[in-house]
């Protein structure tokens, strides 16, 4: 079985996610966050970077949330979080799900940690978080989800962003990606993890 080391208010919840919906149980392993809000050093004898999620398969230690969603879609033989194969949406939903920590998470934590301090957001981290959610809110399109109805890896990776920019009132200019977050919450597999695990975002 999985073993899943899961830090408090965390991207852990995406891979909840994720096995919520393959059906998969695993061994959760639950880390507290420190008063700084920052991982115990515990997760530091877990992976030399200190942080989660992680997960343990038969001795194989796998780090990064987009990583770990990867491999588990691939053990199980899942293709239900990806469009098809060779077809020009399959390459979309990469590139989105690639997005997500390579380039949004830098741009929409310029924001969140002042916001999250009580602080005011600087302007060039707001302007910069405008273009993308402005880039995200035209990647929804139709909606509800980034491709349509069923939740894909990138929905279930861009969530915790999300989860974070909402619980912070960094969504109101966007009322597309607000409608969005609405959908995500929707979603059974989002509700199973943190029913289980608790909010992504820490409470007010
Ligand atoms: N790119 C990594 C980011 C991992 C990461 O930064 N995790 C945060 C929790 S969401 C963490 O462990 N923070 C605690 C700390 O840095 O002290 C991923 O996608 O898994």
């Amino acid at each position: 079985m999985i073993t899943l080391h899961a830090l408090q208010y965390s991207r852990a919840t995406r891979v909840l996610w994720l096995l919520a919906d393959l059906g998969q149980p695993c061994n959760r392993i639950d880390y507290d966050r420190t008063d700084a809000f920052r991982a115990p050093e515990a997760l530091a004898k877990v992976h030399p970077l200190g942080k989660s999620p992680v997960i343990d398969d038969d001795g194989e230690t796998i780090a990064e949330s987009a990583t770990i969603l990867r491999y588990l879609a691939a053990k199980f033989g899942d293709d239900t979080h990806t469009p098809p194969r060779g077809t020009a949406e399959y390459w979309r939903h990469e590139a989105l799900f690639d997005y997500v920590e390579a380039s949004f998470a830098e741009v929409a934590l310029r924001a969140i940690m002042p916001a999250f301090r009580g602080k005011p957001v600087p302007d060039d981290a707001k302007a910069a978080l405008d273009t993308h959610l402005a880039y995200i809110a035209q990647a929804i399109g139709d909606g509800p989800l980034l491709f349509g109805a069923t939740a894909m890896l990138a929905d279930i990776q861009i969530s915790y962003i999300i989860a974070l920019l909402a619980r912070l009132g960094l969504l109101t200019d966007h009322p597309k990606v607000a409608a969005y977050w609405d959908a995500l919450q929707d979603q059974p597999g989002y509700i199973v993890a943190t029913r289980s695990a608790g909010p992504m975002a820490p409470p007010a």
